[in-house]
């Protein structure tokens, strides 16, 4: 196959930032497969309108339903918020299309198991949009880890910063309510570091967590619902049902321990995406912030220069560099989206799933979901109890 031609729902952040990946891929990844983008859908006709415009879709429409039937499409690209994974997903599925999804894949376990069975009953390839593991410092941190390089990994501890819902006045957002989103900072953010726990460490066999919700009403929005909305103590209030930072400590199968914060209260922090790794034979560091480092300490350097060395992953030594610039030139949050469906469009080309797929996306939620539990229950859960 040497194009996939694409139906795309939502058009707001995540929309913007697959639009951008597609529209470059065919620029700096020329023998992959070419991603052709047929029409984009979202609810609001204006809206949808410019966006098509703006990124440059052939065509436009209100009607997620319609756009799944067409037969002029391959691929059903899911960036609508998390309540709507799953009815999409299905649909895709059964009209045979393959499905990409942003994460969390859906709102509870239960549901992201069911779009896994659609997807495996339909026989087409899925896709979870866990975008971090494409940048090249973490592949490089992957590398290291399964060249044994690190030694036997001990700790994965990681944390997830933000800070744009800090003042009270923020509005009541969707990303804050629990029947839309699923969770607050625990599925937002902290799905991140799952991901890359297992992407980078393998599964977790226990969870214990704690997690809190600071501001507990919020004015409710106008019209804005994005990051950066305004709101007005004025305006009439809501319960915020979502948790604004959630904690939590884990056993991975291997035997190495894992911590894990993923918190919207960090003021500063805007996108402290970050971890570290420590193995008997050294440690790595990664903050998202400076995405093109990798920290590097290895425990066989002579004493004499013993310490962390960073590592810009931008030399063709490097995953994805070589499509770039020449080394020390870097790169930017757009190119893990852009990493990102490149390994879509290849793994279509080639007829294998691609990874992360969905069977990540429910091993994540498994764990989302575990914890959860841990809090309920005041205990430490078992991941194979759900
Ligand atoms: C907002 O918290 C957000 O955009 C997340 O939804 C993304 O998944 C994360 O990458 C950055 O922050």
């Amino acid at each position: 196959m040497e194009q996939v031609r694409l139906g795309m729902i939502g058009y707001k952040f995540m929309g913007k930032a697959h639009s951008h990946a597609y529209r470059d891929l065919p620029m700096f990844f020329p023998k992959t497969a070419k991603p052709v983008m047929k029409a984009i859908c979202g609810r609001d006709a204006q809206g949808v309108q410019q966006a098509a415009k703006q990124f440059g879709w052939e065509s436009w429409n209100t009607d997620w339903r319609e756009l799944v039937q067409r037969d002029d499409i391959d691929l059903i690209d899911i960036n609508a918020p998390s309540d709507a994974h799953k009815e999409i997903a299905l649909a895709a599925a059964a009209a045979g299309k393959h499905v990409f999804c942003e994460k969390p894949l859906a709102l509870t376990l239960a549901d992201s198991r069911e779009m896994l069975q659609a997807v495996e009953v339909a026989g087409v390839k899925h896709m979870v949009g866990f975008n971090y593991r494409f940048a090249p410092a973490v592949q490089l941190a992957k590398k290291l880890i399964t060249e044994g390089r690190l030694g036997q990994i001990y700790h994965f501890r990681a944390w997830f910063l933000q800070d744009w819902i800090v003042d009270p006045a923020f509005p009541l957002v969707w990303r804050l309510q629990k029947e839309i989103a699923g969770s607050g900072s625990h599925g937002d953010l902290g799905a991140h570091l799952i991901d890359l726990a297992h992407f980078l460490v393998g599964g977790m066999t226990e969870v214990i967590g704690m997690n809190e919700t600071f501001i507990k009403e919020r004015p409710l929005p106008s019209s804005m619902t994005g990051l950066s909305a305004k709101g007005s103590n004025d305006a009439p209030k809501g319960p915020v049902t979502v948790d604004d930072a959630t904690l939590f400590m884990a056993r991975f199968e291997s035997g190495a321990l894992g911590s894990f914060e993923a918190t919207r209260f960090a003021p500063g922090h805007r996108c402290t995406n970050a971890f570290e790794i420590n193995g008997s034979k050294g440690s790595v560091k990664f903050d998202f912030e400076r995405m093109n480092e990798l920290q590097v300490y290895f425990t066989d350097d002579a004493d004499d220069v013993q310490g962390f060395r960073r590592v810009l992953a931008t030399d063709p030594s490097h995953a994805y560099a070589d499509a770039w610039w020449p080394p020390g030139h870097t790169i930017g949050y757009e190119h893990t989206f852009i990493h990102e469906t490149v390994e879509l469009m290849q793994a279509i080309a080639e007829g294998r799933q691609p990874v992360p797929n969905f069977a990540d996306g429910v091993k994540c939620q498994q764990v989302l979901e575990a914890v959860d539990w841990s809090i309920e229950q005041r205990r430490w859960v078992r991941i194979e109890e759900l």
